[in-house]
């Protein structure tokens, strides 16, 4: 019998070794071989889900919107590199942080406005402010406040659109905070066991609000519960989204051909504070040092300067694009602003599911 101290384990654990050091990975993306045009949409996508939530941010600020607002400023090449493969009739989950998978899917800028804005003609029709988005003509099945608490739902739906065996999936998008509660764990081994069509987006920005990985886990690889599930899995630079896409791809051609789960493992990092607009404000932590890297790891300035280097476009281009996306995001912002209000008698018609056959 041979015994294995823990502290001997932890240290020859597999860890993210260079993804998770912000001054890696700064240069601009490798693109050869990629559609321009395809690139160009990429570009177009992730700078207006930024400018979005720098909208929503300001908003924030001037106390014009007052829910909750948690920003992915950062971490757009994820969903815009996921998105891209998926189909209107897959079922997508996302969670307290999911402005940016809610328009990755193509929902409108006008409908999330206007639910953070608590206005009737938002996602939840007002009712449910920035945690609680969904469109199910866009496959996106909601968004919620309960950490990992979409996880299991993904995996249900991934059960009903193998029944439904027209190929579709179900993809759900977690944080690596999400990987410390105990159902997402039973959640890898049902759809592992039952084989599920299902794609774990695990979105590692090392934070889970402000605590960094590394003093809650052992190793701040997440991969390693897909492969502790016979999961098959990928592990990706989460600020590439040529890298994001391609790998993404070849996952989801594999969960809907076999059908089986897969695993997606993204390192990102969040620019903002875990909830609001400001850089600074996780407690306890001074993040302000791999900030500064992070930012020259933008997944946005990385793709446009290989673009312009590449000849894919210039830097006209871009700022035409720039100019087009922030004129789409006034329009959107004034229109939801210019929207009522529910009425305060409609205000438990949400909450409350009416039995059926119940007219009352
Ligand atoms: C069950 C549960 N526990 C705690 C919280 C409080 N909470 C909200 S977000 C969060 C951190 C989540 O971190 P992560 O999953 O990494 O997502 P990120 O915020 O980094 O996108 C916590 C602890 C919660 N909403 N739900
Ligand atoms: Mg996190």
């Amino acid at each position: 019998m041979q015994a294995r101290e823990a502290h001997d384990l932890q240290e020859s654990m597999p860890g993210l070794g260079r993804l998770s050091d912000p001054r890696e990975f700064q240069q601009m993306l490798q693109t050869q071989g990629c559609d321009a045009g395809v690139l160009l949409a990429h570009y177009r996508s992730m700078l207006s889900i930024r400018r979005a939530e720098e909208r929503i941010g300001q908003a924030v600020e001037e106390h014009q919107v007052r829910c909750p607002a948690h920003l992915a400023i950062g971490q757009e090449a994820i969903p815009v590199g996921i998105a891209a493969h998926l189909r209107r009739t897959d079922r997508v989950f996302g969670a307290h942080r999911s402005h940016g998978h809610f328009l990755a899917q193509g929902a409108s800028l006008h409908s999330l406005f206007a639910e953070v804005l608590g206005r009737v003609t938002g996602a939840s029709r007002g009712m449910g402010g920035s945690m609680h988005l969904w469109s199910g003509s866009h496959g996106f099945g909601g968004s919620v406040p309960i950490v990992a608490a979409t996880v299991p739902i993904a995996v249900g739906a991934a059960l009903a659109a193998r029944m439904s065996g027209n190929g579709d999936i179900a993809v759900v998008y977690l944080g690596d905070g999400a990987f410390e509660e105990g159902v997402v764990h039973e959640s890898l081994n049902l759809a592992a066991m039952m084989k599920l069509p299902v794609l774990f987006v695990a979105e590692n920005n090392l934070f889970a609000s402000h605590l960094h990985i590394r003093q809650r886990q052992p190793s701040d690889l997440l991969e390693r519960f897909a492969l502790a599930n016979g999961i098959a899995s990928a592990l990706v630079d989460g600020n590439d989204v040529v890298q994001v896409s391609r790998e993404a791809k070849r996952l989801l051609e594999q969960c809907r051909g076999r059908p089986a789960p897969v695993f997606l493992e993204a390192v990102t990092y969040r620019w903002r504070g875990h909830v609001g607009p400001k850089e600074d404000q996780d407690v306890g932590v001074d993040r302000q040092d791999d900030l500064v890297n992070w930012r020259r790891r933008d997944p946005i300035g990385r793709l446009g300067t290989a673009l312009v280097a590449q000849g894919a476009a210039t830097q006209s281009d871009l700022d035409a694009i720039a100019m087009a996306v922030d004129a789409g995001i006034e329009q959107a912002w004034t229109q939801a602003l210019a929207d009522p209000q529910p009425p305060s008698g409609q205000l438990l018609d949400c909450v409350y599911a009416k039995p059926a056959g119940n007219a009352g």
